[in-house]
C-alpha cells in the first residue's frame, strides 16, 4: 500500500520511559507511537512505524520506503549529529522529511548542536518532549493535504 507518513526512531530511543525523564520524558516510544496512530485514524491517514539502534538497518527502511510514504518523520537520535549515510538516503528517497527531537539539541552540548538532518529536511520540531512528534505529525498531514 502507498500513501502515508513513516516515523524513523533511531538508537535507544527504545529505552524512552525507561532512564533520564528529565531530559526525554516519561512517556515510553510505544506510547507515543499509540498517540500518533490515534491521531492518523481521525485523520484517515496511514502510519507506520521503525525504530532501530543500527545504522544500515535504519537506510534501509528508508530506501524502501521510496515510492511508499508521502512524508517521513525521523528522531534518527545520535546519528543525526554525524550519520552522512541517513543524510544521503533521506536526499536519495526524495520524500518530505520533518526532523524531529525530543530535547533542544541547541541547548545541550555543543556536538549535539549539528544535525546532518536539517538539510535535507523540509522543517524541523524540537524541545517539546513527546509533543515534538505530535506537532510534526500536524506538519506532517499539512503536507500529505496540500
Ligand atoms: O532529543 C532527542 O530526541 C535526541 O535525538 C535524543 C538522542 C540524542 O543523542 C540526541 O542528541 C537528541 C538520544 C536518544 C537516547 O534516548 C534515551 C532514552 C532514554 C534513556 C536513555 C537514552
Amino acid at each position: 500500500m502507498s500513501g502515508g507518513i513513516l516515523v524513523i526512531n533511531g538508537p535507544n530511543l527504545n529505552l524512552l520511559g525507561q532512564r533520564e525523564p528529565s531530559l526525554y520524558g516519561t512517556q515510553s516510544l510505544a506510547e507515543i507511537n499509540r498517540e500518533l496512530e490515534s491521531m492518523a485514524a481521525a485523520a484517515g491517514i496511514r502510519v507506520d512505524f521503525f525504530q532501530s539502534n543500527h545504522e544500515g538497518e535504519l537506510v534501509d527502511r528508508i530506501q524502501q520506503a521510496r515510492d511508499n510514504f508521502e512524508v517521513i518523520i525521523i528522531n534518527a537520535a545520535a546519528l543525526s549529529h554525524y550519520s552522512i549515510a541517513i543524510h544521503d538516503v533521506l536526499r536519495a528517497v526524495n520524500i518530505p522529511v520533518i526532523e524531529v527531537h525530543l530535547s533542544n539539541i541547541y541547548a545541550r552540548e555543543e556536538f549535539r548542536h549539528q544535525s546532518l538532518i536539517s538539510p535535507v529536511a523540509v522543517g524541523g520540531i524540537f524541545g517539546f518532549g513527546a509533543l515534538s512528534y505530535r506537532l510534526a505529525f500536524l506538519a506532517a498531514c499539512e503536507i500529505i493535504r496540500k
